[in-house]
């Protein structure tokens, strides 16, 4: 008898009452409620965080399948565990896509596709390739830099980048809002890193590779770039390429990439140059790497999620996904626009990409009051710190993105829609503080206030009657 046939007597036999068969509603009602609130929320709700996305259901389906069972410690063909031969497969097969969907030749490049997420991923590149205590430069948490580039503060050392590695922040120019790329020459050429990461969590422009290349070459650092935000637009072709330049390439899979929360390592291979003898000289990252993520950091690679990344990396080398980016794009232009004629200062006046940032000094509001009268409304968004800022803690500004209000079909005409209502909810928080002063905490008790909570629930109301217009193609049971 085969498997599948087998797996039906099962099904049909004596153990139908086995309580490992019920469904979650019945074998566990109260996550099931939760996830079920969960699932109302997007999709009653505008999803604005630049940092997420809608998977597909056929990602969604791997993520819940049998992989998950499975311990496959080790790489293809060499594992520390039996049974591997179809979840060889599987990573075989998600590297080979990984490679394809950002058009990498094999002998040029090679993927690790095992870390479990984007700050995982970069903590092995960092412990693969710069020694303990070894210097790092990346962008500054508050100008738009992620935590794992090596932010720290006066009194802390707050991402792990910080503690293990001499970490030094390069910053954006005050009066460009850009990158600044002349003082991180300055500064590398005294620092000397051993890396340099160009990577952004809120920056709204294309990233100048070439520049850090060069710079990078000045002071024999590596490049490594974290494209996490940026990945789907790299793998569309409608963003600067990384790969042109950098030695090393890390991103997440689950943003504008919209695959599984996931991590992945690119990384070059093959001849780098040749020596003053005329000998060839390999690049080394392969193993260090791959040894770096496991056995260093991790242990068993996460199968659901590997198979999940090859469904998305298949799908991002697919023409539709070439018009999304391109939708996503158009849409973050026209919320920049919107917001911009609308009265809102735009940091660097516009995007390039799928985020937009805004500075909410020029309203009289902090980014975490913004955040807070979007949320009541239905809208998600979080607050960010704008150049200036002297805290992280108490930012001025907020990041808004389209990439999941996109993969719900949304077009530019539906971003003006949104746009009226960050408006109307703008006009609410305003409001409320006119009466509450400046405190959080009291602007907070005052929009519990009768005379704005009719406000609010009205807007709410018009917020998710648009929204549920759009379906959540990876949830097509709603
Ligand atoms: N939290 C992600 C972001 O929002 O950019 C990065 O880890």
């Amino acid at each position: 008898m085969n498997g599948v046939a087998n797996m039906k007597e099962v099904s049909s036999s004596e153990h139908e009452d086995y309580p490992l068969k019920k469904p979650l509603s019945e074998d566990d009602p109260e996550i099931f409620e939760i996830i079920k609130k969960e699932k109302d929320r997007q999709f009653c709700g505008l999803e604005m965080i630049a940092s997420e996305n809608f998977t597909s259901r056929a990602v969604n389906e791997c993520l819940s399948s049998c992989l998950t069972n499975k311990y496959s410690e080790g790489m293809v063909g060499q594992r520390y565990y039996g049974g591997n031969e179809f979840i060889d497969q599987v990573e075989s097969l998600c590297q080979q896509r990984a490679l394809k969907a950002f058009r990498l030749k094999p002998e040029e490049w090679g993927v690790n596709v095992q870390p479990y997420s984007g700050s995982p991923a970069n903590f092995a590149v960092y412990t693969a390739l710069v020694e303990p205590h070894g210097r790092i430069m990346g962008l500054d948490l508050p100008d738009g830099g992620h935590l794992t580039h090596g932010f720290y503060t006066a009194t802390k050392k707050v991402s792990a980048t910080s503690i293990f590695f001499e970490s030094m922040p390069y910053k954006i120019n005050l009066q460009t809002e850009l990158i600044d790329y002349d003082k991180l020459q300055e500064t590398a050429n005294l620092f000397k890193p051993k890396l340099i990461v160009a990577g952004v969590s809120c920056y709204p422009r294309h990233l100048d590779y070439k520049r850090f290349r060069e710079i990078c070459d000045q002071n024999g650092s590596l490049l490594m770039a974290d494209m996490s935000h940026v990945s789907g637009l790299v793998a569309a072709g409608l963003t600067s390429n990384p790969f042109d330049y950098c030695d090393v390439v890390t991103t997440t899979t689950h943003k504008t990439l919209r695959g599984p929360r996931s991590g992945v390592i690119f990384y070059r291979k093959g001849q780098k140059g040749v020596d003053k003898n005329g000998k060839p000289i390999m690049y080394d990252y392969e193993d260090k790497i791959n040894q770096s993520v496991f056995p260093g950091l991790q242990g068993g690679p996460h199968n659901h999620q590997i198979a999940a990344i090859a469904v998305a990396m298949r799908q991002a080398a697919e023409p539709s996904f070439k018009e999304y980016q391109e939708q996503v794009i158009k849409n973050a232009q026209a919320l920049a626009a919107g917001l911009d004629k609308a009265g809102y200062k735009i940091v660097t006046g516009g995007t390039d990409v799928h985020l937009v940032w805004v500075d909410m000094r020029c309203v009289k509001l902090s980014g975490g009051k913004a955040e807070k009268i979007l949320e009541e409304v239905s809208i998600a968004c979080n607050k960010n710190t704008v150049p200036g800022d002297k805290s992280a803690l108490n930012p001025s500004g907020i990041r808004v993105g389209t990439p999941a209000l996109t993969t719900r079909g949304m077009k530019e005409d539906d971003i003006g829609v949104v746009v009226s209502y960050m408006d109307e909810a703008f006009k609410i928080a305003r409001d409320v503080q006119e009466k509450s002063g400046p405190k959080l905490l009291d602007f907070k008790r005052v929009l519990k206030d009768e005379e704005f909570q009719t406000r609010v629930v009205a807007l709410k109301e018009k917020v998710e009657s648009y929204a549920r217009k759009f379906p959540l193609p990876g949830l097509p049971d709603l």
